[in-house]
């Protein structure tokens, strides 16, 4: 695995800067030395790697398209994907956790708080010193969240929050939470819910075999006094949530991107060194069709996420069209992580190698942030202009 090479077939490094480049190195560089040699374990052992939290913050991991003056690394938007493939190559788990801390914890402060909330949250965030989640998918309202049932009633001087979140990343360690609630009114704010609060607590989900070394678990409010200046006030309605996860899809399409890199270089070297039937596995069309197939949908997928990139540069891209990005390569990536896994015969089922891991981890990430079946809906209302979800 320290051999990783990361395949260009189009030269779509031409494209990049060198800044872009710089950026993307040292992120891997860093993912190479800290995260590789022990995200097996930790995977193994169902546990989130916290000793590489200061890591994350030094490469930009946390915020890096937020301005500087908060803490950000006050990148575009390439560099951001550029770190999230670098990342997911490492672990889905831990992209996750870069993932939640800026796009759906950061975002949401810097773009619907107040100043006074972003010179209070921003800075710790990106330095890593506070861990964040953000609660938005409820037991009985996943893919429809404007179900939900959490609210808060307006008690004068304070609001008192009530309900639960289910499969929340990051939430058994984070410091704050970004809480997606109805008010009387039934609209949907943002609070941001802090841990020590009287009545919040946030319980591990156990048993998962997918993003093993990310930690997952629930957001439980039993009669929460939140302060009112915690409530986001610059936007409200589902499309608050919902704006934070276009930023979080499109870094997955980028993300999805590095997973299935790392699985093709893999099954890559392994089908030229293991030998059967006098020959490498390499040698035969069969395996050669996976590897031909796997380098073209990998060059897709890099193409669509960079085209992605400059619109979202330009503020031109649209959710439709990060939609697509995000079920195409997170598709992409899982598929890839199949055929590889099958390429290594038996050693692909080991922890000796990163694969199966990949696999199970995009199980997970085919399934969030709107799932592979939404996301194709999402297109189809898009080209139709029929909604089909309802
Ligand atoms: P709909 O009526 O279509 O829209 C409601 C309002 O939202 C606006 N809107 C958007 N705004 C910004 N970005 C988007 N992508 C938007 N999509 C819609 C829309 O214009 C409208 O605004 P307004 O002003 O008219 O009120 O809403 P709907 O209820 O029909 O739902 C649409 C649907 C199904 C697409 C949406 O609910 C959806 O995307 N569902 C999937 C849920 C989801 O993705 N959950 C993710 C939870 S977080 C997570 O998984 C984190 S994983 C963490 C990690 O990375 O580790
Ligand atoms: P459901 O919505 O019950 O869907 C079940 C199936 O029905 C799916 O195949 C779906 O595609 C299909 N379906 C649903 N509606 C339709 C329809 N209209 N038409 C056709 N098919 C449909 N959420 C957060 O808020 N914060 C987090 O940090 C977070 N982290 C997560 C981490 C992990 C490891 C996982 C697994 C999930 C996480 N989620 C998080 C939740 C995630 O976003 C939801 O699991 C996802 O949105 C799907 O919701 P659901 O699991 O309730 O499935």
């Amino acid at each position: 695995p320290d051999l990783f090479e990361a395949p260009d077939y189009y030269n779509i490094d031409d494209l990049l800067t060198e800044e872009h480049k710089l950026i993307r190195e040292a992120a891997r560089a860093w993912v190479k030395r800290d995260v590789s040699p022990i995200i097996e374990e930790a995977a193994q052992n169902a546990e989130f790697p916290k000793s590489i939290i200061p890591g994350l913050a030094e490469i930009g991991a946390f915020g890096p398209y937020i301005p500087e003056q908060y803490g950000g690394a006050g990148l575009d938007q390439i560099s951001y994907g550029l770190i999230m493939q670098e990342i997911e190559r490492g672990d889905s788990g831990v992209r996750s956790t870069a993932s939640v801390q800026s796009s759906l914890v950061m975002y949401p402060i810097w773009k619907y708080g107040t100043e006074a909330q972003r010179n209070k949250y921003l800075p710790k965030l990106a330095a890593g010193e506070w861990m964040g989640s953000f609660g938005l998918t409820e037991p009985d309202h996943g893919s429809n969240p404007a179900g939900m049932v959490t609210n808060f009633k307006d008690k004068g001087d304070h609001y008192l929050l009530n309900g639960a979140k289910l499969w929340i990343s990051n939430s058994p360690f984070c410091d704050v939470a970004v809480v997606w609630a109805k008010n009387e009114e039934g609209r949907i704010h943002g609070l941001i819910v802090e841990r020590g609060m009287e009545g919040f607590s946030t319980p591990e989900t156990h048993n998962k075999w997918s993003l093993r070394a990310s930690a997952t678990g629930e957001l439980i409010f039993q009669d929460v006094k939140v302060p009112k200046e915690n409530l986001l006030p610059n936007k409200s309605g589902l499309g608050a949530p919902l704006g934070c996860l276009d930023s979080a899809r499109y870094g997955i399409a980028w993300g999805a991107i590095g997973a299935a890199m790392d699985c093709y270089d893999t099954a890559l070297r392994y089908s030229k060194e293991r030998i059967q039937f006098g020959k490498p596995i390499g040698a035969f069309q069969l395996q050669q069709k996976k590897l031909a197939e796997m380098i073209t949908e990998i060059t897709k997928a890099q193409l669509l996420a960079l085209r992605l990139g400059q619109l979202k540069n330009e503020d031109k891209a649209t959710s439709a069209q990060i939609s697509m990005a995000k079920r195409n390569n997170v598709d992409m990536a899982l598929k890839i992580a199949r055929e590889a896994r099958q390429m290594l015969g038996g050693m692909g089922i080991t922890g000796e190698y990163p694969i199966m891991r990949h696999m199970m981890n995009l199980e997970s990430v085919i399934t969030y942030e709107g799932t592979h079946d939404i996301h194709l809906l999402i297109t189809g209302l898009d080209v139709t202009g029929f909604n089909a979800f309802k």
